[in-house]
């Protein structure tokens, strides 16, 4: 079962998301485990794996919209962990922290952390975890969006008060993260006045406008290069000739918009959905296309792909510029779509 608004990624494909690599620290890798705990704890990764190990199949939901179904992860429960170090009475919440350069953390509520069946994984697929995917160490939260399982685990630090990760508190991520509730992001903090003055003056270049929502406006060339639109609603706007380049659009909604000469070289653009919008002419280069969507995937699979520029699908024509390799991102059934559509004059 996939949560709602998901589509399966390519079989055999695990992207990468986030950071890709940890920062440099001291070998061996260790772990430690403090804050309002009985004994501080700090084990090595040959320490941990001298621990008993516990098998788990997971399932991926990545907030860009992209899933992963039964993943085969070992390695050891955090509950394991936090038996021996004692939690105090104080302790409420569990911050997770990365070996990383930008101090990259997320965190979780200590119960839920337990009742999840968080697991701090040294495998997958019977492998050691590739560095990628944060091996040595990685945290794997069951039940929750992938933000929430932290790559390159060294610290766990327990906390009375929560303490907003990386993503929650940059992007405005939601900080309970329930894919079954589409717990993606949290509201729009702009107030109606703000937005109304942003629609007509059409200059978003540069501004923090998370959850924007513009839906059905006119915003004809509007200046919305370098601009923090995630989760923005554009649904049905005249975006004809906008330039959003360098933008950050991930998982806004273009559903039925007119796009059509828009610029969003150099966005990101994941988990974007562009059912329906008008493509002509876009130049799409250097974008990231991880989960967004073209067609709709029931419609894509009933319908011939005239049929389905007919309908739901985007329209996409020679005229419309995207690099290979992003299409290469897409789940199957709309990189053939895109590819499909791209041939026509
Ligand atoms: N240290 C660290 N952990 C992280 C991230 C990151 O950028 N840095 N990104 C998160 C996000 S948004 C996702 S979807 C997953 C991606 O894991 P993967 O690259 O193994 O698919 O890691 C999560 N953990
Ligand atoms: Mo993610």
């Amino acid at each position: 079962m996939l949560p709602p608004g998901q589509q399966l990624a390519a079989p055999h494909k695990w992207p990468t998301v986030g950071e890709r690599a940890p920062a440099l620290g001291p070998e061996p890798w260790s772990l430690t485990l403090e804050g309002c705990v009985e004994s501080v704890c700090c084990w090595t990764i040959d320490q941990l794996r001298a621990i008993p190990q516990v098998e788990r199949v997971e399932d991926i939901h990545c907030v860009t919209r992209w899933s992963k179904l039964a993943v085969p992860f070992r390695g050891l429960s955090l509950a394991h962990l936090l038996a021996e170090a004692r939690p105090l009475p104080t302790a409420r919440f569990v911050s997770l922290v990365a070996r990383s350069d930008r101090g990259h953390s997320t965190s979780l509520p200590l119960q839920d952390a337990l009742e999840l069946d968080t697991l701090l994984a040294l495998e997958a697929y019977g492998q050691p975890l590739a560095v990628e995917h944060g091996g040595p160490l990685r945290v794997v939260v069951p039940h929750r969006y992938f933000y929430k399982s932290l790559k390159w685990l060294a610290r766990i630090e327990l906390l009375a008060d929560d303490r907003l990760g990386y993503w929650e508190r940059e992007a405005g991520y939601h900080n309970n993260a329930d894919p079954w509730f589409e717990q993606r992001f949290i509201a729009s903090r702009l107030s109606r006045a703000e937005v109304a003055r942003l629609i007509a003056g059409r200059d978003f270049s540069h501004r923090e406008l998370l959850g924007i929502e513009a839906a059905g406006h006119d915003l004809q060339q509007l200046n919305a290069r370098g601009a923090q639109l995630r989760n923005a609603d554009f649904r049905h706007c005249n975006l004809a000739r906008a330039r959003f380049d360098g933008a950050n659009l991930s998982n806004a909604r273009l559903q039925g918009a007119n796009l059509s000469k828009a610029s969003l070289y150099g966005a990101d653009v994941e988990g974007v959905d562009f059912s329906g919008a008008d493509l002509r002419g876009a130049d799409l280069r250097r974008v990231s296309l991880l989960g967004a969507t073209f067609v709709g995937e029931s419609s894509a699979a009933s319908l011939s792909s005239t049929d389905a520029a007919a309908g739901a699908g985007a329209q996409l024509d020679a005229s419309t510029r995207i690099d290979s390799s992003a299409i290469e991102q897409l789940t199957p059934l709309q990189a053939d779509y895109v590819r499909q559509t791209l041939q026509r004059r």
